[in-house]
């Protein structure tokens, strides 16, 4: 018998997640559009220093360049109006061309817009802009998260801009993937109080971007990942295409784990430690609990990923 996707949704309950992250795109998104491009640049200023320029994004952004050789010829009222309307998803060319990039090229396009915006060829904050109350207080409260959530949140409010018709999930991988790390390259990973199987070689196969490998540890049978603050991705195919599109680079470091067996022979088994996105690279790790879902053969039915709401949470292993 097959435990249903919401049984085992629940396991390891005591879990604190970084439900700050939720509600501060929540009052993000209801602030006016200036205040909304404002408080990202301010946000911008003071994190997005640690921006590695190396990150996989710049290297895909074919596709967004020509977007930004045509911004750059711009007037700079006519600059801001372009981020307008990409803040606002009203449904311009530009905003749909944007609404149609993968996860890394939205990012690497606003990096690159926000280095014009600092070396002056792209309009900055219109002269005379004074920030709201209401986003002086969601800016107060990025700044109060640890750097781990500030970047999921700077991250998310990108990823929401733009017109997407299609409204998808997540998109057809438009990037080539990159080749898997080399067998002889890899390093085992050990993580104390866990021997699964399956757990160890997920750890080790997403460290070596070899997605195949990976969702070959699922069954095969409707399997489920669940990132951060999404509904759970479900089928093989479907994961796979999500980890060609957001895997490429990530570096999971677990720390360690608790694993409990269940009366039909299933487990469940939940790991924390950090995560490092090519973005950020060693500047910001992120503290990540995953939560995996066994079934009696030791293949992964579910697996959960979450942010954790603080440091202290990676050594939380209560049920
Ligand atoms: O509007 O095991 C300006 C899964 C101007 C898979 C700007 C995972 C104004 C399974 C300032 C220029 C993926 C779930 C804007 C694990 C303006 C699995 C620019 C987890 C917008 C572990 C803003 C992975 C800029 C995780 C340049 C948790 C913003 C990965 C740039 C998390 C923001 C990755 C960037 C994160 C944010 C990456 C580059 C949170 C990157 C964040």
């Amino acid at each position: 018998m097959v435990a249903s996707l919401e049984s085992v949704q629940n396991m390891f309950p005591s879990t604190l997640i970084a439900s700050a992250v939720p509600t501060t795109i929540a009052a993000f998104d209801k602030l006016n559009i200036e205040d909304q491009l404002a408080l990202l640049w301010y946000a911008y200023t003071e994190m997005g220093r640690s921006i590695t320029p190396a990150a996989p994004g710049a290297a895909r952004l074919i596709l967004a360049q020509g977007i930004l050789d045509q911004i750059k010829q711009m007037s700079p009222a006519a600059q801001t109006q372009v981020m307008r309307d990409l803040a606002a998803r009203a449904d311009s060319p530009i905003s749909r061309s944007y609404g149609s990039f993968s996860v890394n090229t939205k990012l690497g396009f606003w990096y690159e817009l926000g280095e014009m915006m600092q070396s002056g060829v792209v309009a900055r904050i219109p002269a005379g802009y004074e920030i709201t109350g209401d986003a002086n207080a969601v800016l107060e409260t990025i700044k109060s998260l640890d750097a781990g959530q500030q970047i999921t949140v700077l991250r998310n409010t990108v990823l929401n801009m733009g017109f997407d018709p299609a409204q998808t999930d997540y998109k057809k991988p438009e990037e080539p993937s990159a080749k898997p790390v080399a067998f002889s390259l890899r390093t085992k990973s050990e993580i104390a109080g866990v021997s699964e199987y399956a757990v160890l070689s997920y750890i080790e196969n997403m460290n070596a971007f070899d997605f195949k490998a990976a969702i070959s540890l699922f069954v095969t049978e409707s399997p489920a990942l669940q990132p951060p603050f999404q509904k759970p991705i479900i089928g093989r195919e479907a994961i796979v295409a999500y980890m060609n599109e957001e895997c490429q680079g990530l570096k999971m470091l677990p720390q360690q784990g608790i694993s409990e067996a269940l009366p039909d022979g299933s487990k469940q088994v939940k790991i924390t430690g950090k995560v490092q996105t090519p973005w950020f690279g060693v500047n910001v790790g992120m503290n990540i609990a995953w939560r995996f879902a066994l079934n009696p053969q030791g293949e992964i039915r579910y697996l959960a990923v979450d942010l954790l709401a603080s440091p202290q949470e990676l050594l939380n292993m209560q049920r």
